[in-house]
């Protein structure tokens, strides 16, 4: 009986999402930093909560996950800071190594995010964020 009624549950859950590819922000997202590229390269996250992210390098050589406004990517650009710590959204990442970071988008926007290690982005190792309102969240939950 229980299980009739969940698959009932998924099937009209199924119905009304319909075919409209809606993604569903979350606040938990893993990125994998793979061939020097990102792995997913879009997330879609709620504004004003903590979205806590892992980072997880699989390749032989460092990257760095800087996550922000355009601003914060022309910094990096030019930036001559090798090694990234203390700000959780710019983050350096050893090879074959992982970290865990916690991100609040405070507004609903498009964040870029970028390694900056020379050549990277160019090669395409760059992604971004979508951050929706949390009402948004809220209302499609319910
Ligand atoms: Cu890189």
């Amino acid at each position: 009986m229980t299980v009739l009624r969940l698959v009932g549950a998924l099937l009209l859950a199924v119905l009304v999402s319909g075919s409209a590819p809606t993604v569903t922000p979350t606040d938990e997202a893993a990125i994998a930093f793979h061939f020097s590229r990102f792995s997913p390269d879009r997330a879609t996250v709620p504004a004003g909560v903590p979205i806590h992210i892992t980072l997880n390098n699989d390749d032989p050589i460092a990257h760095e996950w800087i996550v922000g406004p355009a601003s914060i990517h022309e910094v990096h650009r030019k930036g001559t800071e090798a090694w990234h710590e203390g700000r959780p959204n710019e983050v350096s990442v050893p090879p074959y190594a992982s970290r865990v970071t916690t991100v609040v988008f405070d507004q609903p926007g498009e964040f870029a995010f970028v390694c900056h290690l020379p050549g990277h982005e160019e090669y395409g190792m760059k992604g971004l964020v979508t951050v929706v309102s949390n009402s948004a969240r809220v209302a499609r939950a319910s």
